[in-house]
Protein backbone atom coordinates (compact mmCIF):
# COMPACT_ATOMS: atom_id res chain seq x y z
CA UNK A 1 0.00 0.00 0.00
CA UNK A 2 3.11 2.19 1.02
CA UNK A 3 4.47 1.80 -2.34
CA UNK A 4 1.52 2.81 -4.56
CA UNK A 5 1.14 5.83 -2.61
CA UNK A 6 5.12 6.21 -3.26
CA UNK A 7 4.53 6.02 -6.80
CA UNK A 8 1.55 7.98 -7.10
CA UNK A 9 3.56 10.73 -5.56
CA UNK A 10 6.39 9.71 -7.74
CA UNK A 11 4.37 9.51 -10.58
CA UNK A 12 2.82 13.40 -9.79
CA UNK A 13 6.14 14.53 -9.82
CA UNK A 14 7.21 12.84 -12.78
CA UNK A 15 4.23 14.25 -14.50
CA UNK A 16 5.20 18.10 -13.16
CA UNK A 17 8.42 18.01 -14.24
CA UNK A 18 7.66 17.54 -17.93
CA UNK A 19 4.87 18.73 -18.39
CA UNK A 20 6.80 22.48 -16.96
CA UNK A 21 10.06 21.55 -18.91
CA UNK A 22 8.21 20.11 -22.08
CA UNK A 23 5.51 23.87 -22.13
CA UNK A 24 9.74 25.84 -22.25
CA UNK A 25 10.97 23.92 -25.25
CA UNK A 26 10.76 25.43 -28.29
CA UNK A 27 8.53 23.20 -30.37
CA UNK A 28 6.29 22.39 -26.82
CA UNK A 29 6.24 18.74 -26.25
CA UNK A 30 4.76 16.16 -23.60
CA UNK A 31 5.67 12.67 -23.58
CA UNK A 32 2.58 10.40 -24.94
CA UNK A 33 3.12 8.46 -21.78
CA UNK A 34 1.01 10.90 -19.94
CA UNK A 35 -2.14 10.65 -22.19
CA UNK A 36 -2.70 7.32 -20.51
CA UNK A 37 -4.89 8.40 -17.12
CA UNK A 38 -8.06 6.87 -16.10
CA UNK A 39 -9.76 8.57 -19.00
CA UNK A 40 -7.10 8.71 -21.31
CA UNK A 41 -6.67 4.90 -21.35
CA UNK A 42 -10.57 4.44 -21.14
CA UNK A 43 -10.54 6.79 -24.66
CA UNK A 44 -7.56 4.51 -26.05
CA UNK A 45 -9.94 1.24 -25.93
CA UNK A 46 -12.77 3.22 -27.79
CA UNK A 47 -10.32 4.47 -29.97
CA UNK A 48 -9.04 0.66 -30.98
CA UNK A 49 -12.27 -0.33 -32.07
CA UNK A 50 -13.27 2.70 -34.04
CA UNK A 51 -13.82 1.69 -37.93
CA UNK A 52 -10.59 4.34 -39.10
CA UNK A 53 -8.20 2.67 -36.27
CA UNK A 54 -7.59 -0.19 -38.95
CA UNK A 55 -4.69 -1.25 -36.65
CA UNK A 56 -6.08 -3.47 -33.68
CA UNK A 57 -8.42 -5.31 -35.98
CA UNK A 58 -6.36 -6.35 -38.44
CA UNK A 59 -3.15 -7.23 -35.95
CA UNK A 60 -6.16 -9.73 -34.01
CA UNK A 61 -6.89 -10.94 -37.17
CA UNK A 62 -2.98 -11.76 -37.99
CA UNK A 63 -2.36 -13.15 -34.64
CA UNK A 64 -5.65 -15.15 -35.26
CA UNK A 65 -4.90 -16.41 -38.41
CA UNK A 66 -1.15 -17.06 -37.31
CA UNK A 67 -1.27 -18.41 -33.90
CA UNK A 68 -0.41 -22.07 -34.78
CA UNK A 69 3.00 -21.09 -36.56
CA UNK A 70 3.56 -18.28 -33.61
CA UNK A 71 3.41 -21.08 -31.75
CA UNK A 72 5.54 -23.54 -33.31
CA UNK A 73 8.45 -20.60 -33.32
CA UNK A 74 7.55 -20.45 -29.59
CA UNK A 75 8.03 -24.00 -28.78
CA UNK A 76 7.33 -25.76 -25.94
CA UNK A 77 7.21 -24.59 -22.22
CA UNK A 78 8.26 -21.42 -22.71
CA UNK A 79 7.69 -18.51 -20.28
CA UNK A 80 5.72 -15.45 -22.25
CA UNK A 81 7.22 -11.86 -21.08
CA UNK A 82 4.26 -9.33 -22.05
CA UNK A 83 5.86 -5.62 -22.60
CA UNK A 84 3.07 -3.38 -21.36
CA UNK A 85 0.24 -5.10 -19.40
CA UNK A 86 -1.52 -7.24 -22.01
CA UNK A 87 -4.40 -5.99 -24.31
CA UNK A 88 -6.18 -8.63 -23.34
CA UNK A 89 -7.13 -11.04 -26.77
CA UNK A 90 -3.84 -10.36 -28.31
CA UNK A 91 -2.38 -12.05 -25.34
CA UNK A 92 -5.07 -14.91 -25.05
CA UNK A 93 -4.70 -15.35 -29.11
CA UNK A 94 -1.13 -16.01 -28.57
CA UNK A 95 -1.33 -18.02 -25.15
CA UNK A 96 -3.90 -20.37 -26.44
CA UNK A 97 -1.75 -21.30 -29.34
CA UNK A 98 1.37 -21.75 -27.42
CA UNK A 99 2.35 -25.44 -26.63
CA UNK A 100 2.04 -25.86 -22.94
CA UNK A 101 3.55 -22.72 -21.89
CA UNK A 102 5.47 -22.27 -18.51
CA UNK A 103 4.11 -18.96 -17.42
CA UNK A 104 3.07 -15.52 -18.28
CA UNK A 105 4.97 -12.94 -17.16
CA UNK A 106 3.11 -8.88 -17.97
CA UNK A 107 5.54 -6.32 -17.65
CA UNK A 108 4.17 -2.44 -16.47
CA UNK A 109 4.71 0.55 -14.72
CA UNK A 110 1.52 1.02 -13.25
CA UNK A 111 1.04 -1.30 -10.98
CA UNK A 112 -3.06 -1.34 -10.11
CA UNK A 113 -3.70 -1.75 -13.82
CA UNK A 114 -1.20 -5.03 -14.03
CA UNK A 115 -2.93 -6.58 -10.56
CA UNK A 116 -6.22 -6.02 -12.60
CA UNK A 117 -4.75 -7.68 -15.95
CA UNK A 118 -3.13 -10.91 -13.60
CA UNK A 119 -6.45 -11.25 -11.71
CA UNK A 120 -7.81 -11.36 -15.47
CA UNK A 121 -5.42 -14.13 -16.63
CA UNK A 122 -5.72 -16.18 -13.47
CA UNK A 123 -9.34 -16.77 -13.86
CA UNK A 124 -8.58 -17.18 -17.98
CA UNK A 125 -5.53 -19.47 -17.95
CA UNK A 126 -5.99 -20.98 -14.12
CA UNK A 127 -3.43 -23.78 -14.35
CA UNK A 128 -0.24 -21.21 -15.91
CA UNK A 129 1.42 -19.08 -13.50
CA UNK A 130 1.13 -15.74 -14.19
CA UNK A 131 3.79 -13.33 -12.81
CA UNK A 132 3.17 -9.42 -13.07
CA UNK A 133 6.58 -7.54 -12.91
CA UNK A 134 6.31 -3.74 -12.14
CA UNK A 135 8.83 -2.26 -14.26
CA UNK A 136 9.35 0.58 -17.07
CA UNK A 137 9.98 -1.37 -19.86
CA UNK A 138 11.67 1.63 -21.50
CA UNK A 139 14.45 1.92 -19.52
CA UNK A 140 16.69 -1.51 -18.15
CA UNK A 141 15.44 -3.79 -15.47
CA UNK A 142 15.96 -7.30 -14.99
CA UNK A 143 13.81 -9.66 -14.83
CA UNK A 144 13.23 -11.44 -11.43
CA UNK A 145 15.27 -14.80 -10.59
CA UNK A 146 12.36 -16.46 -9.79
CA UNK A 147 10.83 -16.42 -13.45
CA UNK A 148 12.88 -19.51 -15.60
CA UNK A 149 15.32 -18.41 -18.09
CA UNK A 150 14.44 -20.37 -20.72
CA UNK A 151 12.72 -20.86 -22.78
CA UNK A 152 11.62 -17.02 -22.88
CA UNK A 153 9.28 -15.50 -25.78
CA UNK A 154 9.02 -11.51 -25.57
CA UNK A 155 5.32 -10.15 -27.01
CA UNK A 156 5.06 -6.59 -27.77
CA UNK A 157 1.72 -6.32 -30.12
CA UNK A 158 -0.18 -2.90 -30.95
CA UNK A 159 2.78 -0.78 -32.60
CA UNK A 160 3.69 0.62 -29.36
CA UNK A 161 7.05 0.43 -30.49
CA UNK A 162 6.47 2.98 -33.02
CA UNK A 163 5.49 5.59 -29.75
CA UNK A 164 9.61 5.57 -29.08
CA UNK A 165 12.29 7.39 -30.51
CA UNK A 166 13.94 5.08 -33.40
CA UNK A 167 17.16 4.56 -30.69
CA UNK A 168 15.01 3.79 -27.60
CA UNK A 169 13.27 1.37 -29.82
CA UNK A 170 16.42 -0.46 -30.81
CA UNK A 171 17.73 -0.22 -26.94
CA UNK A 172 13.98 -2.14 -25.88
CA UNK A 173 14.80 -4.01 -28.55
CA UNK A 174 18.30 -4.80 -27.42
CA UNK A 175 16.79 -5.19 -23.78
CA UNK A 176 14.24 -7.89 -24.93
CA UNK A 177 16.93 -9.89 -26.39
CA UNK A 178 18.67 -9.71 -23.39
CA UNK A 179 15.72 -10.38 -20.96
CA UNK A 180 15.37 -13.83 -23.56
CA UNK A 181 18.72 -14.98 -23.74
CA UNK A 182 20.53 -17.29 -27.05
CA UNK A 183 17.72 -18.99 -27.48
CA UNK A 184 14.94 -16.89 -27.21
CA UNK A 185 12.13 -15.45 -29.19
CA UNK A 186 10.37 -12.21 -29.98
CA UNK A 187 6.95 -11.63 -31.47
CA UNK A 188 6.35 -7.79 -32.44
CA UNK A 189 3.46 -6.33 -33.87
CA UNK A 190 4.06 -2.98 -36.18
CA UNK A 191 1.97 -0.68 -38.06
CA UNK A 192 3.56 -0.06 -41.59
CA UNK A 193 3.38 2.71 -43.80
CA UNK A 194 0.38 3.69 -46.26
CA UNK A 195 -1.28 6.24 -48.02
CA UNK A 196 -1.25 9.16 -45.43
CA UNK A 197 -5.53 9.36 -45.97
CA UNK A 198 -5.56 6.27 -44.37
CA UNK A 199 -3.27 7.37 -41.49
CA UNK A 200 -3.92 10.54 -40.76
CA UNK A 201 -8.10 9.25 -40.51
CA UNK A 202 -6.84 6.71 -37.85
CA UNK A 203 -5.52 9.29 -35.81
CA UNK A 204 -8.21 12.14 -36.61
CA UNK A 205 -11.61 9.84 -36.65
CA UNK A 206 -15.15 11.58 -37.56
CA UNK A 207 -16.21 10.88 -34.09
CA UNK A 208 -13.78 12.82 -32.61
CA UNK A 209 -12.49 10.31 -30.42
CA UNK A 210 -8.90 10.81 -31.01
CA UNK A 211 -9.35 14.09 -30.51
CA UNK A 212 -10.80 13.77 -26.88
CA UNK A 213 -8.39 11.35 -26.34
CA UNK A 214 -5.63 14.25 -27.08
CA UNK A 215 -6.97 17.41 -25.19
CA UNK A 216 -8.14 15.28 -22.50
CA UNK A 217 -4.13 15.81 -21.72
CA UNK A 218 -5.17 19.51 -21.17
CA UNK A 219 -7.79 18.10 -18.67
CA UNK A 220 -5.12 15.93 -17.00
CA UNK A 221 -3.08 19.37 -16.51
CA UNK A 222 -5.88 20.97 -15.23
CA UNK A 223 -6.76 18.83 -12.93
CA UNK A 224 -3.45 17.79 -11.49
CA UNK A 225 -1.20 20.74 -11.99
CA UNK A 226 -3.82 23.24 -11.38
CA UNK A 227 -3.60 24.20 -14.84
CA UNK A 228 -6.02 26.67 -16.70
CA UNK A 229 -6.29 25.92 -20.04
CA UNK A 230 -9.29 27.17 -22.16
CA UNK A 231 -10.13 23.69 -23.83
CA UNK A 232 -12.03 25.38 -26.38
CA UNK A 233 -9.05 27.23 -27.14
CA UNK A 234 -6.92 24.68 -28.84
CA UNK A 235 -7.85 21.60 -31.21
CA UNK A 236 -6.69 18.07 -32.02
CA UNK A 237 -4.10 17.92 -35.30
CA UNK A 238 -3.06 14.63 -36.46
CA UNK A 239 0.13 15.65 -39.19
CA UNK A 240 2.13 13.22 -41.03
CA UNK A 241 5.90 13.62 -40.72
CA UNK A 242 7.67 12.36 -43.94
CA UNK A 243 10.87 12.28 -42.90
CA UNK A 244 10.32 10.71 -39.50
CA UNK A 245 7.99 8.14 -41.45
CA UNK A 246 5.25 8.69 -38.77
CA UNK A 247 2.03 10.70 -37.67
CA UNK A 248 2.67 13.20 -35.56
CA UNK A 249 -0.48 14.26 -33.00
CA UNK A 250 -0.61 17.94 -31.75
CA UNK A 251 -2.50 20.25 -29.90
CA UNK A 252 -3.26 23.52 -31.70
CA UNK A 253 -3.32 27.17 -29.68
CA UNK A 254 -6.60 28.72 -32.00
CA UNK A 255 -5.58 32.72 -30.70
CA UNK A 256 -2.45 33.98 -28.87
CA UNK A 257 -3.03 33.53 -25.18
CA UNK A 258 -1.59 32.57 -21.90
CA UNK A 259 -1.80 29.29 -19.75
CA UNK A 260 -1.20 29.32 -16.01
CA UNK A 261 0.07 25.51 -14.82
CA UNK A 262 1.36 25.37 -11.26
CA UNK A 263 1.74 29.23 -11.06
CA UNK A 264 3.74 29.27 -13.79
CA UNK A 265 3.02 31.06 -16.77
CA UNK A 266 3.46 29.84 -20.90
CA UNK A 267 2.67 32.06 -23.78
CA UNK A 268 1.07 30.57 -27.07
CA UNK A 269 1.30 32.09 -30.31
CA UNK A 270 -1.63 31.34 -32.73
CA UNK A 271 -1.35 27.99 -34.68
CA UNK A 272 1.83 27.23 -32.13
CA UNK A 273 1.21 23.52 -30.77
CA UNK A 274 2.14 21.10 -27.92
CA UNK A 275 3.74 18.03 -30.18
CA UNK A 276 1.87 14.80 -27.75
CA UNK A 277 2.66 11.82 -29.78
CA UNK A 278 4.78 9.92 -32.62
CA UNK A 279 3.27 7.08 -34.22
CA UNK A 280 6.08 5.79 -36.21
CA UNK A 281 5.09 3.86 -39.23
CA UNK A 282 7.86 1.20 -40.40
CA UNK A 283 8.79 -0.89 -43.51
CA UNK A 284 9.78 -4.13 -43.57
CA UNK A 285 13.50 -3.54 -44.94
CA UNK A 286 13.75 -0.52 -42.06
CA UNK A 287 11.94 -2.93 -39.39
CA UNK A 288 14.42 -5.90 -39.95
CA UNK A 289 17.29 -3.46 -40.14
CA UNK A 290 16.62 -2.39 -36.67
CA UNK A 291 16.18 -5.69 -35.55
CA UNK A 292 19.04 -7.39 -36.44
CA UNK A 293 21.01 -4.28 -35.18
CA UNK A 294 19.24 -4.96 -31.92
CA UNK A 295 20.62 -8.94 -31.79
CA UNK A 296 17.68 -10.86 -33.21
CA UNK A 297 17.45 -12.02 -36.76
CA UNK A 298 14.26 -11.93 -38.85
CA UNK A 299 12.67 -16.02 -38.80
CA UNK A 300 8.40 -14.93 -39.99
CA UNK A 301 6.53 -12.47 -41.05
CA UNK A 302 3.04 -12.43 -40.94
CA UNK A 303 0.76 -9.88 -42.30
CA UNK A 304 -2.89 -9.10 -43.72
CA UNK A 305 -4.19 -9.37 -47.54
CA UNK A 306 -3.86 -5.54 -47.52
CA UNK A 307 -0.62 -5.19 -46.35
CA UNK A 308 -1.25 -2.73 -43.55
CA UNK A 309 0.23 -4.47 -40.66
CA UNK A 310 3.06 -6.63 -39.96
CA UNK A 311 3.88 -9.10 -37.27
CA UNK A 312 7.21 -10.06 -36.66
CA UNK A 313 8.82 -13.63 -35.29
CA UNK A 314 12.28 -12.99 -34.70
CA UNK A 315 15.01 -14.96 -33.00
CA UNK A 316 17.59 -14.18 -30.97
CA UNK A 317 20.85 -14.41 -33.15
CA UNK A 318 23.63 -15.53 -31.01
C1 LIG B 1 -0.57 2.98 -28.27
N1 LIG B 1 -0.20 3.31 -29.66
C2 LIG B 1 0.29 2.12 -30.34
C3 LIG B 1 -1.23 4.04 -30.42
C4 LIG B 1 -0.72 4.33 -31.86
O1 LIG B 1 -1.48 4.10 -32.79
O2 LIG B 1 0.44 4.74 -32.02
C5 LIG B 1 -1.59 5.33 -29.72
C6 LIG B 1 -2.65 6.16 -30.40
N2 LIG B 1 -2.64 7.46 -30.43
C7 LIG B 1 -3.70 7.90 -31.08
N3 LIG B 1 -4.38 6.86 -31.51
C8 LIG B 1 -3.75 5.77 -31.08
Amino acid sequence: MLDLVESKLSQHEAFRADVLAGLSQRQKTLPSRWLYDQRGSELFEEITRLDEYYLTRTETAILRRHAEEMGALCGERVVLLEYGAGAAIKSEILLDALRAPRMYAPIDIAADFLSQTVERFRDRFPDLPTRPIIADFTADFDIPADVPARPRAAFFPGSTLGNLLPLDACALLRRMREHVGSSGKAIIGVDLRKDIETLIAAYDDKQGVTAEFNLNLLVRINRELDGDFALDAFAHEARWNERESAIEMHIVSLKPQAVSVTGRSFAFAEGETIHTETCRKFDVAGFAHSAQRSGWRVDKLWSDPAGLFAVFGLSAET
